[in-house]
């Protein structure tokens, strides 16, 4: 809506650490893809660690710049997601609406944000790959195969032992039968939580700027003032080894400040 008013921006973006948080094959790094580059990846490697990107928000009163901190969601991982939600004002929590395990796991890191982070940090709870709902290649997977089961191949990933899959999807399903987790139903523990919610499509591009735009809103830029230095050192960062702390690296900075388009800028 306020396309091109980039060169009258504010002079001081506001940094905001925010943290993807979800099971391993999601959507998380797709997600972020999308909003720092617009693009999309089909067969997308897993993450190691963490990757770590940065993308500007530019809203009407302020501009807030994200340093995101995309992690691997295999449990081998789990243990190192402290470091990066510590001293986070901001979380996406993703899950696979194709996948109920993964609704359940969403909970599980919104319980850990709760106890653990910072307690005003702000938590939008994420409901990707909604294309497959609709698409015609939503259809066709289900009809082949689970469509859950390729993903689970790529994912190499053990913390879906167990619970496998929920997917409903089956033979000649049209794309809602793929709907693992109600909307309603998420959108109700969102509210009860106090979360942000949204259902996107990192494929398509669907709701994935109001997740950040919705986030960037309510940021309060004195909390970020008053906020200590970022302590995700960037060890296990895997971009390189060029993430050396929050802040002092700005991967994806060019191709953000060439958009208008993210986040509504
Ligand atoms: N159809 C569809 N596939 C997606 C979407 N987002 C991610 N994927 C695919 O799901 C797989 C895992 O994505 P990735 O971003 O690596 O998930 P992460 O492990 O949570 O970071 C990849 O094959 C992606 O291409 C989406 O919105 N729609
Ligand atoms: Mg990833």
């Amino acid at each position: 809506m306020s396309a091109g008013q980039s060169s009258a921006a504010p002079a001081k973006p506001f940094q905001t650490k925010l943290v993807l948080l979800g099971e391993a094959a999601v959507g998380k790094s797709s997600v972020v893809l999308r909003f720092v580059s617009n693009e999309f990846a089909e067969n997308k490697e897993p993450t190691i660690g963490a990757a770590f990107l940065t993308q500007k928000c530019r809203l009407e009163d302020k501009v807030i710049k994200f340093e995101i901190w995309d992690t691997a969601g295999q449990e081998r991982f789990h243990s190192l997601a402290p470091m990066y939600y510590r001293n986070a004002q901001a979380s996406a929590v993703i899950y696979d609406v194709t996948k109920a395990s993964s609704f359940e796991k969403a909970k599980s890191w919104v319980k850990e944000l709760q106890r653990q982070a910072n307690p005003n940090i702000i938590i939008a709870l994420v409901g990707n790959k909604i294309d497959l709902l609709t698409s015609e290649a939503g259809v066709e997977s289900a009809s082949e195969s689970n469509p859950a089961s390729s993903e689970d191949a790529e994912e190499d990933d053990e913390d879906d032992e167990g619970t496998a899959t929920a997917t409903t999807g089956a033979a000649g399903a049209s794309g809602e039968t793929l709907r693992a987790v109600a909307k309603e139903e998420a959108k109700a523990y969102a509210e009860e939580n106090e979360l942000l919610f949204f259902e996107t499509s990192a494929k398509t591009g669907d709701g994935v700027i109001e997740v950040f735009t919705e986030i960037a809103k309510k940021i309060n830029p004195q909390d970020i003032e008053q906020r200590g230095a970022p302590d995700a050192g960037g060890a296990a960062a895997n971009r390189s080894g060029r993430a050396q702390g929050a802040g002092s690296v700005d991967i994806a900075d060019g191709q953000a400040s060439g958009r208008q388009d993210a986040c509504n800028c």
